[in-house]
């Protein structure tokens, strides 16, 4: 497997203002660790939050999922804060709902301010910061990653961690 040093310094440096919530996975067959394009993915989430919301109406949610095998697919995504969670990219300023997002072999999907992000709609109540909402990510081939994503402030930055 090649090592790509400055994806990984910037891995390291994303880790370490991940302050909870990441979930990992094992693509099946975890065992074959070949990188050849027929091997299977292998997710880690992290950096997953949710910037409490000022209503129950909606919220948004963010994470970053690394893949370090083949490629999947983010197909869908579940809660118990709503029956209706979405995904949306951010485009020219444009947001647009997306049906599913790709996950990159060997490489990062983004859920992050200002670009791809999820929308909880109709909450079942207003989630309160320090609250943790869980969260099932589906893949099309990893299945189901439930993330417990906290609720930080309205105006927390992962950049700075507060
Ligand atoms: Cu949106």
């Amino acid at each position: 497997m090649s090592r790509r040093p400055s994806r990984r310094a910037g891995l390291l440096a994303a880790g370490a203002l991940v302050i909870a919530a990441s979930g990992t996975l094992s693509g099946c067959g975890s065992d074959d660790s070949s990188s050849s394009s027929s091997a299977g993915p292998e997710l880690k989430v992290t950096g997953a939050y949710m910037p409490a919301p000022s209503t129950d109406t909606m919220a948004a949610g963010f994470f970053t999922v690394t893949d370090s095998g083949g490629a999947d697919t983010l197909t869908s995504v579940t809660s118990d804060l709503s029956d209706e969670v979405t995904m949306h990219a951010t485009e020219d300023g444009t947001m647009r709902e997306k049906e599913s997002f790709a996950v990159p072999a060997e490489g990062t999907l983004d859920f992050a301010s200002g670009g791809n992000h999820l929308m909880f709609a109709k909450l079942t109540h207003k989630p309160e910061q320090g609250e943790k909402v869980s969260v099932e990510l589906h893949f099309a081939k990893s299945g189901t990653v439930r993330i417990s994503m906290p609720v930080k402030s309205a105006t927390y930055n992962p950049k700075t961690g507060h």
